[in-house]
């Protein structure tokens, strides 16, 4: 059984916003569950450089990928406190100061971070203590994660709230990480991914069993494997699953195929693989039956406005699961455009929080190399449906008349659906969509 999850680029933009006092310490983001520091490779702005709502700041590396940092709100890049290349600065550590007023930049030159992990630079000697700004910074968030409670009241970006109310999360007892543990987005995919608790963080086995003398070794749970283990543990306990199996043949779909590819050669494009064929279909059933393209809550069902197909991909460093967007608009050629593009990306580490954000349906395909016949894969939540696609084989089948063979090729494909969501045979009636886009490909060409 398998689940495929996007957790291993679990990053998201960071948004801090400005407000009172009129400036804004940045600090490190947390991009990831298992992120405890970064590196800046390099600022895309310079001090006293003006800087407007949605501007890249400075790319940050992180050991998942490079992501861009983004200003939330207008304003001026007053002080860079590490600089280009800098390595190893702990998660909340103050790198930046920007601020609403040109006029404020000066009173930012000679800031200096004062978090613990800093590096102890020696100060010129001739140099005159800081000039106090007149508003004094804020002291910088510790590094570690701080409560973003101050009092009675949650400190949260304008984006984490939005996304704490579409997601119904409540924001109370969010260990936030942005500046002054504000709660950023980030926070939130984190605990929306575990299901409600803060991850922990990985203990080490207590006393490595010396592997000489004893008849396993224990080998300590990465981050990465704990979230996981939570993830599924919560989807296959709280989901209803039911799963649906249909054998689809595939000999027009080979054909047509083939000839699309021959054309494709011609014109020196890449070719078409049957999984772009799949997502497809899968995204045109999914117009036909929309109750598949929809999410449950306790209080209300979410219908999508958008068919964004989450695409499981294998890299070396594990499971991936970009998306994409608007795949019934698409054409296969744009889709197996986007597919390559993703899985690229994928394997260089190089996706961005909005190549796998906003999935409405997953399909995972187990075929091809992998030459599974038949699999059920658990729901990627908050989805209510999976596609999980065999291999295509080839089989003896009776013919038209007595004691005729022939030979056809067969893809099973299985549908595991919420069974709050997708009644059986809304379940039945969107494979029976499916098979038909396979079985009669032309269609996926209108
Ligand atoms: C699906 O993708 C579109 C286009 O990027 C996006 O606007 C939309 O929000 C996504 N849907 C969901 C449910 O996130
Ligand atoms: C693009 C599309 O067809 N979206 C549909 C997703 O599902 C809901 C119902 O569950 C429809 O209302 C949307 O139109």
């Amino acid at each position: 059984m398998l689940l495929f999850l996007s957790i291993l680029c679990l990053t998201d933009h960071v948004f801090f916003s400005c407000l009172v006092p009129s400036h804004q310490p940045l600090g490190m983001p947390s991009l990831s569950p298992t992120m405890t520091q970064g590196n800046i490779v390099k600022w895309k702005k310079k001090e006293g450089d003006k800087v407007t709502a949605g501007d890249v700041l400075c790319e940050i590396e992180t050991d998942k990928a490079t992501v861009d940092m983004e200003c939330m709100e207008d304003g001026y890049l007053a002080k860079i406190v590490f600089s280009d290349g800098a390595k190893d600065i702990k998660v909340g550590q103050i790198i930046a100061i920007t601020v609403e007023e040109q006029g404020d930049i000066d009173k930012f030159k000679d800031y200096k971070a004062d978090a613990p992990a800093a590096p102890p630079k020696p100060a010129p000697k001739e140099s005159p203590p800081p000039p106090k700004p007149t508003e004094s910074p804020k002291p910088a968030p510790s590094p570690k994660p701080a409560p973003a409670a101050s009092g009675d009241r949650i400190i949260a970006s304008p984006n984490a709230r939005k996304y704490a109310q579409d997601n119904q999360i409540s924001l109370s007892g969010v260990a936030g990480t942005g500046p002054g543990g504000r709660i950023v987005r980030a926070d939130l995919l984190i605990v929306v991914f575990i299901g409600g608790q803060q991850v922990q963080e990985p203990r080490r086995a207590e006393t490595p069993g010396d592997s000489t003398s004893l008849d396993y070794t224990d080998l300590p749970n990465t981050q990465i494997r704990r979230v996981i283990a939570q993830r599924l543990l919560q989807s296959k306990q709280t989901i209803p699953h039911y799963y649906l199996t249909v054998d689809v043949r595939v000999d027009k779909l080979l054909a047509l195929r083939t000839q699309l590819n021959a054309k494709l050669e011609k014109e020196k494009r890449k070719k078409l693989s049957v999984n772009d064929f799949v997502l497809k279909a899968a995204a045109l059933a999914l117009k036909k039956v929309p109750e598949c393209n929809s999410s449950w809550t306790d209080e209300f069902i979410r219908q999508f406005h958008n068919i964004n197909i989450s695409v499981a991909v294998q890299t070396e460093r594990g499971l991936m699961v970009p998306v994409v967007k608007d795949a019934d608009k698409k054409g296969l050629g744009a889709i197996s455009d986007d597919v390559r593009t993703l899985a690229e990306k994928a394997r260089e580490n190089t996706l961005k929080p909005s190549d796998y954000d906003g999935g409405t349906f997953t399909v995972s395909n187990l075929g091809g190399p992998f030459g599974i016949k038949q699999f059920c894969a658990i729901i990627n939540p908050p989805q209510s449906c999976i596609l999980a696609v065999g291999t295509t084989d080839k089989r003896v089948i009776p013919g038209e008349n007595d004691g005729e063979y022939t030979a056809a090729t067969f893809m099973s494909a299985t549908l595991s659906c919420d069974h709050r969501v997708v009644d059986g045979a809304i379940g039945a009636h969107w494979l029976g969509a499916f098979k038909g886009y396979i079985e009669d490909p032309m269609t996926l060409l209108l």
